[in-house]
């Protein structure tokens, strides 16, 4: 089954469940519930205020903040580096604004987004000469994702800390998230947890369930930046 006619079903049910959680408790709260009783994870089932839809491979994901939050950068690199939420705030910030679209229909246009350019970071680690795409990994312990060397190095792929200028809640996979702007929204991997860079292109979780592993929008200028 498609994960659109999966969608579809799951509204139905979850729909009427929701209502009350939702008016009781906001929107992160009915989230909350509605994981709980969609084993699957696939919990983007009603429009949210902004215009996203939430998205979860599991049923729960841990709460992670500058206590305990970390991002670690390994792999083929000469530095392998552990960073703190705070390090991360206190590195240069990049802003960028552009149109996010999900494959499943839905877009939210001119959204900005500010973070660390993943390309500082990969200079900062060191990458070696055998190094050629990079892995993404999340603290929900499911979801993964990949990026080529180059596509990595992109001035308009973050290392995200804001979304809309605020900090990233927990539901959209704050407090860090990649950001994949000139890509389909499926890239831009949620709680993010780990950085490796690897000798070649390992797919991610949805890539090894037939979506491309090169997830560019239409308009996509794939050479630029
Ligand atoms: N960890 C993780 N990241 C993820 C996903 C996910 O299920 N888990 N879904 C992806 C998809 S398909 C989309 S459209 C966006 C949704 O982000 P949002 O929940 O902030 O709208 O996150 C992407 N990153
Ligand atoms: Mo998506």
């Amino acid at each position: 089954m498609g994960r659109r006619a999966l969608l579809g079903m799951l509204a139905t049910g979850a729909a009427g469940l929701a209502a009350a959680p939702y008016l009781q408790r906001g929107w992160e709260g009915f989230l909350a519930s509605a994981s709980q009783v969609d084993a699957t994870g696939i919990t983007g089932l009603l429009p949210n205020p902004g215009g996203f839809r939430y998205y979860s491979v599991v049923g729960s994901v841990p709460r992670k903040d500058e206590t305990n939050y970390t991002l670690r950068i390994d792999g083929l690199v000469d530095r392998p580096t552990t960073y703190s939420l705070p390090q991360l705030r206190d590195l240069p910030q990049s802003r960028v604004v552009h149109d996010v679209v999900c494959t499943d229909g839905w877009r939210v246009n001119k959204t900005p987004f500010t973070g660390v350019k993943l390309a500082d970071l990969l200079d900062a680690a060191g990458v070696r000469s055998e190094g050629k795409a990079v892995r993404f990994t999340c603290f929900d312990g499911a979801y993964t994702e990949s990026l080529t060397l180059e596509q990595a190095r992109r001035s308009d792929v973050l290392i995200a800390l804001t979304l809309q200028d605020k900090p990233i809640s927990h539901a959209q996979g704050g407090p860090v998230r990649l950001y994949v702007a000139p890509m389909y929204f499926y890239k831009s991997a949620k709680w993010l947890s780990g950085i490796s860079v690897t000798d070649k292109v390992v797919p991610g979780y949805w890539e090894e369930r037939g979506y491309a592993v090169d997830g560019w929008l239409d308009d996509a200028d794939r050479h630029a930046a």
